[in-house]
């Protein structure tokens, strides 16, 4: 039935063969239709990579902060993975010329894989495609899979709460931007990073985003905030012992690995149309809860229950 061998796919990905990766990467992101099982087979929830999501606005050096953990990740040794996502280019090819220019230096490393990836065809937009992406580098052995994502709007803010940590790439001179910013922005980072502090305004950033951290609700995480300067490498030592510190002591396995299965099935739920198919899995595994539980043990995976959600939505269609 199946025109392409899915099992072989898999398995290259799995082997860590770069071709095949970039193959299955690009039929996620054009939503061909044997991807739903090819991530059915390839996702693992108890899956060790770690995925850390750096985001803010254009320009705020968040290709330049990308390229300085990478030579950090690289200098233990480890495979790191990158992911550009630019919501603003659907083909990703020019708007991102200047990070591949930027990352070239890595460009050549086999221990880096850097792609960038648009919505095209994926049903789940960007949010989607990232997601799937995530997995499928974490799966080839990429540890960590960085994720860039430009801006701070509300794609953005779904895309980088896939990522295990967050950076919110903050720079000088948007101290008023920071003022208006929604708690919930500033609440994406797990750490702030207050970028070009070799530059004027940096105090001036440091204090209003201070202040709008008072703002947020009492009880609320209050994330650590941490100067750097991607460009001469100032501050990224201590970024990088915040990030271990943040790793080690709050995220414990248990609660990141489900944290991480239940926000993958709810962006399932959401890409097949939230109310069905929340209604869909509460009838079949009693609440999401519990289908998260199913996945933990292994008995099924997110991509399985979106499956499972379209035959139910074909069969609804055909009545
Ligand atoms: N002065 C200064 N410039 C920086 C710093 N980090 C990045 N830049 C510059 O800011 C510009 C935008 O950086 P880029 O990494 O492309 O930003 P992105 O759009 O957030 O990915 C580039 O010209 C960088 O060289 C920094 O810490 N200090
Ligand atoms: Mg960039």
């Amino acid at each position: 039935m199946f025109p392409r061998d899915t099992g072989l796919l898999v398995g290259k990905v799995l082997q860590g063969e770069t071709r095949t990766l970039a193959r299955v990467l690009s039929m996620v992101e054009n939503g061909d239709p044997l991807s739903e099982s090819i991530m059915h087979d390839i996702y693992d929830p108890a899956r060790r990579s770690l995925t850390v999501g750096v985001t803010g606005p254009p320009g705020a050096g968040k290709s330049t902060l990308t390229c300085r953990l990478i030579g950090y990740w690289r200098g233990s040794g480890r495979k790191v993975g990158v992911i550009a996502v630019d919501p603003s280019s659907p083909f990703s090819g020019g708007a991102l010329l200047g990070d591949r220019v930027r990352m070239q230096e890595h460009a050549s490393d086999p221990g880096v894989f850097i792609r960038s990836m648009g919505s095209r065809g994926h049903l789940g937009g960007l949010a989607g495609s990232t997601r799937d992406a995530l997995e499928l580098l974490a799966a080839a052995g990429y540890d960590p899979v960085i994720v860039e994502t430009v801006g701070v709007g509300q794609a953005e803010v779904e895309v980088a709460s896939l990522a295990d940590i967050t950076l919110l790439v903050l720079v000088p001179g948007m101290g008023d931007e920071v003022q208006t910013m929604k708690a919930g922005i500033m609440e994406i980072g797990d750490i702030i990073v207050l970028n070009k502090a070799d530059r004027q305004g940096i105090d001036q950033l440091e204090s209003s985003v201070m202040a709008s951290l008072e703002l947020l609700p009492e009880g609320s995480h209050r994330p650590p905030v941490v100067r750097c300067s991607s460009l001469t490498g100032d501050g990224i030592e201590e970024l990088t012992g915040e990030m271990d510190g943040l790793l080690s002591g709050i995220l414990d396995r248990d609660s990141l690995v489900r944290r991480r299965t239940t926000l993958i099935l709810e962006s399932i739920l959401r890409e097949k149309g939230r109310h069905m198919a929340a209604r869909v899995v509460e009838a079949r595994f009693g609440s999401i809860e519990r289908a998260v539980d199913l996945i933990l043990d292994g008995k099924t995976t997110p991509y399985g229950i979106g499956v499972l959600l379209s035959e139910e939505h074909a069969s609804k269609a055909g009545d």
